[in-house]
């Protein structure tokens, strides 16, 4: 009898599809993220209700020490010439951490301390990403499919978006096949 073996839920790594338990899925569109972008005429031509991202999350777990997992789908897109990105936070309890993992597409990972200090990884199939204790973080993406990072965070960690409601440090965008970064 094996009664008391469980079957877990499954992450396909190369997709990054969550199956296998209760699953919240909140989808982020154009119209959430006003103020988000750098070209707030180009935000306002685009199609409010085209999706940016879905974030899906295994489960509801409560309590101190409990964890999160869940799956970011970061569409390819762009407003005006600024890359896809998702909306980015701090920690609620800034001591908190988190783990992300690149999983599909490439991009960055944007990360800002307190102070200000930005920094980029990038983000590919099997990157691990360890996301400090008081330090903000928003996914890019740079790429020509969508971006998919798993990610494990304590429950408690809790979402500050209004710590960044002056934007963040850095910006990405388009610039011949690649990349550009700018400062402000
Ligand atoms: C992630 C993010 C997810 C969406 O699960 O919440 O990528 O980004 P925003 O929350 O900035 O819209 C995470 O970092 N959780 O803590
Ligand atoms: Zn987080």
């Amino acid at each position: 009898m094996n009664s008391d073996i469980f079957l877990p839920s499954q992450v396909a790594w190369a997709t990054g599809a969550l199956a296998g338990g209760p699953l919240i899925r909140k989808t982020t569109r154009l119209t959430d993220l006003p103020g988000i972008f750098a070209d707030g005429e180009a935000w306002r031509r685009g199609n409010p209700q085209q999706s940016v991202y879905d974030v899906d999350v295994l489960g509801s777990p409560a309590g101190e020490g409990a964890l999160c997992v869940g799956v970011t789908h970061l569409h390819t897109g762009n407003v005006g010439d600024e890359f896809f990105m998702t909306r980015g936070h701090f920690h609620a309890r800034r001591e908190q951490g988190e783990v992300y993992f690149g999983l599909r597409g490439v991009g960055l990972l944007l990360l800002q301390t307190e102070a200000g200090d930005a920094r980029l990884e990038e983000v590919t199939a099997g990157s691990v990403h360890i996301i400090p204790p008081f330090t903000a973080h928003r996914l890019i993406n740079t790429g020509k499919e969508t971006l998919s990072s798993l990610a494990v965070w304590p429950v408690i960690a809790g979402h500050d978006y209004a710590a960044l409601a002056e934007g963040f440090a850095l910006r990405v965008f388009t610039s011949g096949q690649g990349f550009e970064v700018r400062h402000g």
